[in-house]
This record gives structure tokens, sequence and C-alpha cells, in this order.
């Protein structure tokens, strides 16, 4: 059958279209696609929730792709095995309580489980602000990571969300944006973002999951972004903790948003 280009076009044009109408208004916008935030879209996805995951990069994953120190493997510890399990991500056990996986089938498993469970992915863009109303975060602003890159003065658009999730990692940037434009008092020991600090894989593994959890109205941290805004370690390639706290901000939002 003859194929015509401009029909290619606007399948995708349209596609992409719709998509995008209809995530104007969601359950929970999340901003990172690490393995925390990809894991946090999964749970809730599964449970039906209308969650949509923003990714600045071309391809999911963050720091999960490259291991430790690009040795493509990655650890977890038997608390969090469940999680790759459910994945049905392949583990062996390399002494007690110590699993090892391989991080491109980590990766692209999670990624693939998570969209099929109803998790809608926009990749290359980046949620460059927040919509702070009356009750607290309410949205997310979005531009193209193309504009940001290029340093092109385009203003962005704005979507509704009744939660949001900084799953950025280390640099924490959601929550950033409101310390920085709202001078706001967050729910942390000083008020503000504490800063992460020098490895230590077994305290930031337990203190992740304190750490997770609402810091501004509307607004919930999950993965390294919690560690870096409590002030707790970093714990390298050990990735039980980001999982889990993916898990942890699923069921938290789930509970919130009923
Ligand atoms: O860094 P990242 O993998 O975060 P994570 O889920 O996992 C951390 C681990 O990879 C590792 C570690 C494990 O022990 O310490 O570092 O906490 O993924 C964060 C993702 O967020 C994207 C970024 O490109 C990356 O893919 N990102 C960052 N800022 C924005 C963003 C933004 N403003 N908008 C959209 N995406």
């Amino acid at each position: 059958m003859k194929l015509d280009d401009i029909t290619v076009s606007k399948a995708i044009i349209e596609g992409f279209m719709n998509d995008f109408l209809d995530y104007t208004d969601m359950d929970v916008a999340i901003g990172g696609g690490g393995p925390s935030g990809l894991t946090a879209g999964y749970y809730l996805a599964k449970a039906g929730y209308k969650v949509a995951l923003f990714e600045r990069k071309l391809s999911m994953g963050g720091g999960m792709w490259g291991g430790g120190m690009m040795f493509n493997k990655i650890v977890v510890q038997s608390e969090s095995k469940h999680i790759l399990d459910e994945f049905g991500i392949k583990t062996e056990e390399y002494q007690e309580n110590y699993h090892v996986a391989d991080s491109i089938e980590c990766v692209s498993t999670i990624c693939s489980k998570a969209c099929q469970a109803g998790l809608k992915v926009f990749n290359l863009m980046s949620i460059e602000d927040v919509m702070i109303h009356e009750k607290g975060v309410e949205g997310v602003v979005l531009n193209w990571s193309a504009v940001e890159m290029g340093g092109l003065h385009v203003d962005p658009l704005t979507v509704r969300a009744k939660a949001v999730v900084d799953a950025t990692g280390h640099p924490c940037e959601i929550v950033k944006i409101i310390q920085r434009k709202m001078g706001a008092e967050l729910q942390t020991e000083t008020g503000k973002i504490m800063g992460e600090k020098s490895m230590w894989a077994d305290v930031a593994e337990n203190r992740i999951m304190d750490n997770v959890g609402e810091v501004y109205p509307g607004m919930y941290v999950t993965g390294m972004a919690a560690n870096a805004v409590h002030g707790s370690p970093r714990m390298g390639p050990i990735f039980g903790g980001m999982l889990l706290s993916g898990e942890k901000v699923a069921q938290m939002l789930a509970e919130k948003l009923g």
C-alpha cells in the first residue's frame, strides 16, 4: 500500500496533542524519570490514578543506566527486592542482603511496565516552575527542554495536578524553585532545603524512608531529592531506597487522594 508522508505527520501531531490536552488536568504530576519517579508513577498508575511524568532528557532512567561508575550493575538490599520481583527483573544474590541486577534491564523494564500500567510520560519537557494558589502547589509549569537549553525567551505552559512529586534527584529542582520564589517555610528541620550530605549508604537508605513525603502543601519529595531536601547522605549505586521511596510516595498520595 502507498504511504503518505503527510499522514504520518498528522498521526503524530494529533496523537501527541490529544495526550497533552488530556493531561492539562491530572491527579499527580511527577518531575523526573529516574528510578524513584518511575516507581512512583508505576504504583500510582496501577492504582488507577491519572498520573504524568515529565522528564527533561530524551530517555528515562536518570542515574540508573550507568550502575556504579559505568559498571552497569546495581545493588538492592533484601527489603526492596520485592519491587524488582514485581517488575519481573532478574536478580542474583551476591551475599546475604545484597542482590545484583542489570541496570539496563532495570531501566527498560521499569519504564515499560510503568507505561503499560498507565503512566503517561512526557519526555524532553522540563518543569521550570510550579503553579501555587490558595491551597499550595496546584500544578506545574512546563517548557521544552530545548527552549531551556537554547536559552530561548519563550513562555511556558501550565498544567493542573492535585499533587506534585519532586523526583529530580540530587538537585531537588522543584523544591528549590519553591524555596527561591516563595521564600517558603518547608516542612524540614530548618524550614529550608538542608542539602545532601556525603556518602553513607547505610544511613542514607534508612533516612530516605522518613524523608519521603509532603514538604510544602501539595508538594512531595521522593528518591534522592528527599534526602537532599532533608539533609541526609547520598548512597551511590545501591538503589533499594530509590525504589522503596517511589513505592512509599505512591502509597501516601493514594491515601491523600482517596
Ligand atoms: O537522578 P535520578 O536518577 O533521580 P532518583 O530517582 O535516583 C537517584 C539515583 O539515580 C542515584 C542515586 C541512587 O542511589 O543516588 O543518583 O532520585 O533522576 C532524576 C531525573 O530527573 C530529571 C533528570 O533529567 C533525571 O532524569 N530532571 C531533573 N530536573 C528536572 C527533570 C526538571 N526540572 N524537569 C524534568 N525533569
